[in-house]
């Protein structure tokens, strides 16, 4: 579906559904004063001035409140909006829109504000985007990183990846009338010199992807184990609630359940899994298929030890899980040495101690914990954020969450990469500069320079009704 631009005044309300002090309804378009006009108690006459009123129809009084008028260009969508301050709750602001859609305005489509705004040039591409992230952002992280391209943070980015492509098709398109040999060695040198700048300056912004992603969506862990290592008590000792059973029985878990936490300001996903044994109880199987196709989308994976099994064993775990996920393309993986609470004698300390020595030996990752008695449980976390290397408190930079972003990038980094083959191969110039316009192009896509016909599509459908 595509929406077009057009003379309808569109309505919708903004707050979000259920019981609220004030719910607000907005409308968009030429007919937005004349439409509120004939149910506000009020003449509209100063815009961006708070009117207080009531709110009637046919006679019947629907509420009390404020009305505010943004004449255009100046509002949010560049067209005439009106915003009608409601009583909160659903009924009222759910009456007045039906009223609004029988004097004529028509209901907006999800995203169809924010439309209307990069429509009429009020926000590009890559703040509009911004802006669906700000009102997604479940973690200060993301919020952060929503705000940072809010301000421009990728458009900087991309102006200066736009710039080097044009001057690298400025120099060689003063070529192109050349013979390809005399090129000089020196202007051929300076030339493959752009050519590196892009690309790595399009390699971190497709990388910078990956922790976008990972801020936006979470970090995901998965906890596997043997059964009764403790990862159902991990899991509840993590969210402050008993989630999930836990018992002394082997096997208690049998699906995987799956719970999101904040740390830190850091969105985290956690996974807690069925116990990993050979066992031919044909329910636990699947339980334990799962686990292990699950480490396969994962980010972290915990492999939780269970201490009060002799050194033997617990050897034989490590190993085990190594090769249970040595083919499997999967995140990093952390040893947890649980139940460190048990430890409490010389001997059981020496166990501890040959445990390390053999974990430092292999070089595993490994950290000692009780997940019962809450003991170093938050520096799984710490690891995992070090690990993921975000750290958004103390930067400015912002990272690109946007798939469409993502996969216009990667196309035009392969237009680059074919334009460098190209030269570096002596092809005839107007073919090497043809992948340099693609090229270009594409990364005017990205900020809506050149706009994409299916863009409502790809991107302003999936905002909320009301924005
Ligand atoms: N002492 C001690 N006991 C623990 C600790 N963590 C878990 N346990 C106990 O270990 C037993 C098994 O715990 P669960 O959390 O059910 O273990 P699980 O790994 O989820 O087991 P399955 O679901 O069967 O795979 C319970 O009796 C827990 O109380 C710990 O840190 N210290
Ligand atoms: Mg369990």
């Amino acid at each position: 579906m595509s929406i077009s631009l057009n003379n309808e005044t569109i309505c919708a309300i903004c707050t979000s559904p259920g019981v609220g002090s004030i719910s607000v309804v907005r409308l968009s378009g030429k007919e937005s004063k004349t439409i509120v006009e004939k149910i506000f108690s009020k003449k509209l006459v100063k815009q961006r001035f708070m009117y207080y009123g009531s709110f009637n129809f046919k006679k019947k009084k629907i509420d009390e409140g404020l009305c505010v008028l943004f004449k255009a260009p100046n509002s949010y969508t560049g067209e005439e909006v009106v915003e009608l301050h409601l009583h909160g709750g659903d009924i009222i602001a759910k009456e007045i829109i039906n009223i609004l859609q029988e004097l004529g305005s028509n209901l907006a489509k999800p995203g169809e504000f924010t439309y209307r705004s990069y429509m009429n040039g009020k926000v590009d591409l890559l703040k509009a985007e911004a802006i669906s992230e700000m009102i997604n952002a479940d973690s200060a992280a993301s919020f952060k990183n929503s705000i940072v391209n809010f301000s421009g943070g990728l458009n900087k980015k991309y102006n200066n990846i736009r710039d080097l492509g044009i001057n690298l098709l400025a120099e060689i398109e003063s070529r192109v009338d050349f013979p390809e040999d005399i090129i000089p060695k020196l202007e051929k040198k300076n030339i493959q010199k752009l050519y590196i700048a892009l690309d790595k300056k399009l390699k971190s912004i497709i990388e910078g992807y990956k922790k976008g992603v990972l801020i936006n969506d979470g970090i995901n862990i998965l906890i596997l184990g043997t059964p009764n290592s403790g990862k159902s008590t991990l899991f509840n000792t993590i969210l402050e609630e008993e989630k999930a059973i836990v018992t002394d029985i082997p096997g208690t878990t049998r699906d995987s359940l799956e719970h999101s936490i904040i740390f830190n300001g850091l969105k985290f996903k956690l996974t807690d899994t069925a116990g990993i044994r050979a066992t031919d109880d044909s329910i636990e199987k699947i339980g334990i298929s799962k686990s292990i196709e699950k480490a396969k989308y994962t980010d972290f994976i915990i492999i939780l030890l269970d201490l009060s099994q002799n050194l033997k064993n617990l050897k034989k775990d490590i190993i085990r899980f190594e090769e249970i996920l040595k083919n499997v393309p999967r995140g990093t993986i952390l040893f947890v040495n649980n139940k460190i609470d048990l430890l409490n004698n010389k001997k059981e300390l020496m166990k501890l101690e040959n445990l390390k020595s053999y974990q430092n030996n292999k070089n595993i990752k490994f950290l000692n914990i009780s997940a019962k008695h809450n003991k170093n449980v938050k520096n799984i976390f710490k690891y995992v954020q070090k690990n993921a290397n975000i750290n958004y408190k103390n930067t400015t930079e912002s990272f690109m969450t946007s798939k469409r972003q993502f996969l216009l990038i990667t196309e035009s980094k392969q237009y680059l990469i074919e334009s460098k083959n190209k030269f570096n191969e002596n092809m005839p110039l107007e073919l090497v500069s043809q992948d340099i316009r693609f090229f270009l192009n594409n990364i005017s896509e990205i900020t809506g320079e050149i706009s994409n016909n299916d863009l409502y599509d790809i991107l302003f459908s999936k905002f909320c009704i009301g924005k």
